[in-house]
């Protein structure tokens, strides 16, 4: 156990060197790789996840708020996961949401920079023409509401380059497990979404972008937001629970955190005596 787990840490920071990942905010997470064939139908059913395990996924117990409100899971309780392939090259991202009171004001505020560059990323204030370029352009921020139909009109948003919020780019299935929206009552959801990644998301569309092409083992930047707003869609709740804690994550991909691409869970690194399982203890105990 003690060599996997030194074999683990070079795969590790041969990633790390790999990507010149800078210091960003919180504890290392794992993206899921599914196999060809695997990826999950956007059909609002959960099952296709159940292979994707506990590891995986981020609860909202270990969310951070970036206001007063202390952790009251009936109040809001969660669990995310995301998800990649290489095969399609997307990313998947899967959220159960239980909350007291949903309002259609509500939504995952999702920001992405898949090639780690970091760095601001919106809100530039040179100019309306330097934003319409670069708004979004190298780290992206998706507003995620489905299967909530958002006030704002819509169920999947791209805050800078509207075409990229939208199918083929972003996709989605999700359901009500109970309750609805807006009725003062508790409400759950199931969402999945595939979105296709970019380095360079640009005003043109995408002949005109630079698709990023995801590479097991790579480290992506990524923050995931949910303000809780219940009596009042005007107002947080003092409830603005992040995945990593990053402040200011909405413009500024410097406050993501990291996600690993994970290798298969029975692909050529599952041997009898290395599987990554045992790869996963060996971070533990390492
Ligand atoms: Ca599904
Ligand atoms: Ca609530
Ligand atoms: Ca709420
Ligand atoms: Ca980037």
């Amino acid at each position: 156990m003690r060599k996997l787990s030194i074999a683990v840490v070079a795969l590790f920071l041969a990633a790390m060197v790999a990507t010149g990942a800078s210091a960003h905010k919180g504890q290392m997470k794992y993206m899921y790789q599914f196999a060809p064939g695997t990826e999950p139908d956007l059909d609002g059913e959960m099952a296709d996840w159940d292979v994707v395990g506990d590891f995986y996924r981020a609860r909202a117990e270990t969310m951070f708020n970036q206001f007063g409100a202390p952790m009251d899971l009936a109040d809001f309780n969660c669990w995310t996961a995301w998800g990649y392939s290489l095969s399609t090259n997307k990313a998947y991202f899967a959220y159960w949401v239980s909350d007291d009171m949903l309002n259609n004001t509500e939504k995952w505020s999702t920001t992405t920079d898949w090639d780690h560059s970091g760095g601001q990323f919106r809100s530039f204030q040179q100019g309306d023409e330097y934003e319409k370029r670069w708004d979004c352009a190298q780290a992206q921020r998706y507003d995620i509401a489905a299967p909530v139909y958002s006030s704002s009109g819509y169920y999947t948003k791209n805050l800078g380059k509207v075409w990229a919020g939208t199918a083929p780019y972003v996709e989605w299935g999700g359901k009500f497990l109970k309750g609805n929206v807006g009725t003062f009552e508790p409400a759950e959801l199931f969402g999945e979404v595939a979105i296709m990644p970019f380095d360079d998301c640009h005003p043109d569309g995408e002949a005109a972008s630079v698709v990023h092409r995801f590479k097991e083992g790579e480290i992506v930047g990524v923050e995931t937001n949910w303000g809780d707003k219940d009596a009042d869609p005007a107002n947080y709740d003092n409830a603005y629970w992040s995945v990593f804690g990053g402040v200011g994550a909405s413009q500024d991909a410097n406050q993501f955190g990291d996600y690993l691409l994970a290798p298969l869970e029975s692909g050529p690194t599952a041997t009898a005596d290395n599987t990554w399982g045992q790869v996963k203890a060996g971070f533990i105990s390492e």
